[in-house]
C-alpha cells in the first residue's frame, strides 16, 4: 500500500515522518512549506481542505490531524510495534496522545510563537511566560507518571512516547527545573534511529 507523507519536515510534518521510519514502512516525502504555494492549491486542498501540512494519502486514505495519522499508521502496522494489543493499552494510548494535543501543545505552540515565530512586534512576553508557568503543572504530572518507568504504556516504545515527545520537541526551553525522569525519557525517544532519521530530513530542510 503505497504512502504518500505531505509537508516540509521542518513542521509538525516530522510526527507521520518519525512514525514511518519507526514503522519501516516505504514512504513519498512530498516536502511541501506551510506557507505555500502548493499547500494553496486546489489539488492540495482535495487532500487536506485546511490547507496545513502534514497530510497523508495512504493507499487512497486521505488524512490530515498529525497525531491522527501517526495513531493510524501506528494501528494499522501493528507489527511495527507502536500500538498495543490490550483494550488497556489503546486507551492509554489515547489518553497521551490527547493530553498531548489539548494539554500541552497549545501552551506549547503559545510560548514558541511569543518567543521566535512571530514577528517581534508581534510578540508578547507575557503570554510566552503566562504558557510557560502553565507548562510547569502539566510537566509535574508526567515527571510523576515517567518515574519509575521507561516508556508512557505498557513496557516498550508506543505511537504514545512518539506523539508526546514530538509535541515537546522543545522540552528543553519549557521545562523549568530538573525533571530527571521527563528529561531522560525525551533524550531516549529522540536518540531513537528512526527519530534521528526523521530529524535529520529535518536539519536538511531547516
Ligand atoms: N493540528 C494540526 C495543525 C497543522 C498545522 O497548523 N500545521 C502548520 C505547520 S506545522 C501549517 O501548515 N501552517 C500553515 C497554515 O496554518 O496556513 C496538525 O497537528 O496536523
Amino acid at each position: 500500500m503505497a504512502l504518500t507523507i505531505y509537508g516540509i519536515a521542518a513542521s509538525r510534518a516530522i510526527r507521520p515522518l518519525w512514525a514511518a521510519e519507526e514503522l519501516g514502512l516505504p514512504y513519498r516525502h512530498v516536502p511541501w512549506h506551510y506557507n505555500g504555494p502548493e499547500t494553496r492549491e486546489p489539488a492540495y486542498l482535495a487532500i487536506n481542505p485546511n490547507g496545513t501540512v502534514p497530510a497523508i494519502d495512504d493507499g487512497g486514505l486521505l488524512l490530515f490531524e498529525s497525531l491522527a495519522i501517526t495513531l493510524h499508521l501506528a494501528q494499522t502496522r501493528p507489527a511495527g510495534g507502536l500500538w498495543s494489543e490490550t483494550p488497556e493499552g489503546v486507551a492509554g494510548l489515547y489518553q497521551w496522545t490527547l493530553w498531548a494535543a489539548t494539554e500541552i501543545e497549545p501552551l506549547a505552540r503559545q510560548w514558541f510563537h511569543h518567543t521566535s515565530f512571530l514577528p517581534p512586534e508581534q510578540r508578547i512576553e507575557s503570554l510566552a511566560t503566562a504558557a510557560l508557568d502553565k507548562l510547569q503543572a502539566r510537566l509535574a504530572v508526567l515527571e510523576r507518571h515517567l518515574a519509575g518507568r521507561e516508556w508512557l504504556v505498557g513496557e516498550r516504545f508506543s505511537v504514545a512516547d512518539l506523539n508526546l515527545a514530538a509535541v515537546l520537541q522543545r522540552l528543553d526551553a519549557l521545562g523549568r527545573g530538573e525533571l530527571p525522569h521527563t528529561r531522560a525519557w525525551h533524550q531516549r525517544c529522540l536518540a531513537r534511529p528512526a527519530a534521528q532519521r526523521a530529524w535529520a530530513l529535518r536539519q536538511a530542510k531547516a
